[in-house]
Order: C-alpha cells, then sequence, then structure tokens
C-alpha cells in the first residue's frame, strides 16, 4: 500500500460535491498517518454548513484520539493553521461545493485562497457519471490540485469513466479508496487498478 506521496505534504485540503467521501477520506489519511507513520495530526472541520458535519468530525476525532478544531470563516482557518505549529499533518475537510453554484465555488474559493501551501485535492466517487466527474474535476481545476482522489472504487466494476477522466483532464490521480470505514483501503492510484476495472 502505498500511502507515503500525502505525507509529504503537510497541509491536505479535501475539496468536492456532496457524498463523494471526502470526510471518510480524510479519516482514511488520518488514521494511516498517526498509526502507520506516528505523525501529529490536526483534523479542521471547514464544513460548518452541512447538519451533522462537525458532530460527525467530532466522533471520527475522538475514535482516532487526534484533537479536532472547527473554522467558520477563512480567518478562522488562517488562524488554526498558524497557531498549530506542532502537528505534522493538517487535514482541511470542506463544505459539499457544487459546481454549477457560482455561491458555493466562491465561497470554496475564500477558504483555499488563505492558507498558500495547502496540497487541494479533489474527491470524485468512481460510480459517477463520465459527464459529472468531468464536470466537477474541470470545475475544480481553478484551485490547482495536487491530485484527484477516486472513492467508491469497491461498488464499481468499470473504471472506464476514470479513465476518461484521467486523459481528459490531464490531471494526476492520486489516490483510490474501497470502503466507508477509517480502516478501510486507501492506496496510491495505480494504472494496473484501472486496466482491471477494463477487462
Ligand atoms: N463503499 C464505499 N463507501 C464510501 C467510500 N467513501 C465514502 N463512502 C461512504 O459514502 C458516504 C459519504 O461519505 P462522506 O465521507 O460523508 O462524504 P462527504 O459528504 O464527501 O464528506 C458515507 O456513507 C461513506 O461511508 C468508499 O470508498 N467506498
Ligand atoms: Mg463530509
Amino acid at each position: 500500500m502505498d500511502t507515503s506521496r500525502f505525507l509529504r505534504d503537510r497541509i491536505i485540503c479535501l475539496i468536492g460535491t456532496s457524498g463523494v467521501g471526502k470526510t471518510s477520506t480524510a479519516a482514511k489519511l488520518a488514521a494511516r498517518a498517526k498509526k502507520l507513520w506516528n505523525r501529529k495530526v490536526t483534523w479542521i472541520c471547514a464544513d460548518t454548513i452541512r447538519a451533522g458535519a462537525i458532530a460527525q468530525a467530532s466522533a471520527l476525532t475522538e475514535s482516532l484520539s487526534i484533537p479536532l478544531r472547527v473554522a467558520y470563516t477563512p480567518e478562522e482557518l488562517k488562524d488554526i493553521i498558524a497557531a498549530e505549529t506542532d502537528a505534522d499533518l493538517l487535514l482541511v475537510d470542506t463544505p459539499a461545493t457544487n459546481p454549477r453554484r457560482d455561491t458555493e465555488m466562491i465561497e470554496l474559493a475564500s477558504f483555499l485562497t488563505v492558507v498558500p501551501n495547502m496540497a487541494i485535492y479533489p474527491v470524485l466517487s468512481a460510480t459517477a457519471k463520465d459527464a459529472d466527474l468531468g464536470r466537477a474535476a474541470g470545475a475544480f481545476t481553478t484551485f490547482h490540485p495536487k491530485g484527484l482522489i477516486l472513492t467508491h472504487l469497491d461498488e464499481t466494476d468499470h473504471l472506464g469513466n476514470v479513465i476518461n477522466l484521467a486523459w481528459h483532464t490531464r490531471q494526476p490521480l492520486a489516490f483510490f479508496t474501497a470502503g466507508p470505514g477509517a480502516l478501510d483501503e486507501i492506496q496510491g492510484a495505480r494504472a494496473e487498478r484501472l486496466v482491471e476495472g477494463i477487462l
């Protein structure tokens, strides 16, 4: 399992549409960073919009025994990150952003631009349709992502849409996840896995 690549960045921010697996992916990264690599991880919840998001972050961080900070505004995000000098890894979880809604994209941009050096990863579901994947990934390129994270690989045998996505967007695929739990699979994206998905 190649999870080492994500550990090179100190601040990782997950963005994407609703229900794609941003929070679950953050939990997978947090669990690996802490348990396998003994990193000091802080979880920053910038999703103060969805009812239950803070409670979900609270339950996850409690079970992983890592600190939780909540950022209601871009300024708070900036201040929290500046104060977290001890942490080796800061995971920033964001609210669902629908690229079709300008107000949501502007709101997300306000959080992403206050902190330089964040590794930004759009999270996309491998079960989504070609057109929707392309549209979302295309819209999020404006934030200069480091790579794309594909989730729900355990729920499909067909990855032609993911291959099209990589081909058309020319963006690197960073990680694949398979399973809902924090201890379920996350691995560095591999071409072999995509090939299995078209055979
Ligand atoms: N089967 C499966 N379920 C996943 C995966 N990633 C997330 N989920 C589930 O998808 C749902 C939405 O995930 P969540 O992380 O809350 O999405 P968010 O809205 O983007 O933060 C939850 O029920 C998760 O357990 C995955 O890779 N495989
Ligand atoms: Mg979430």
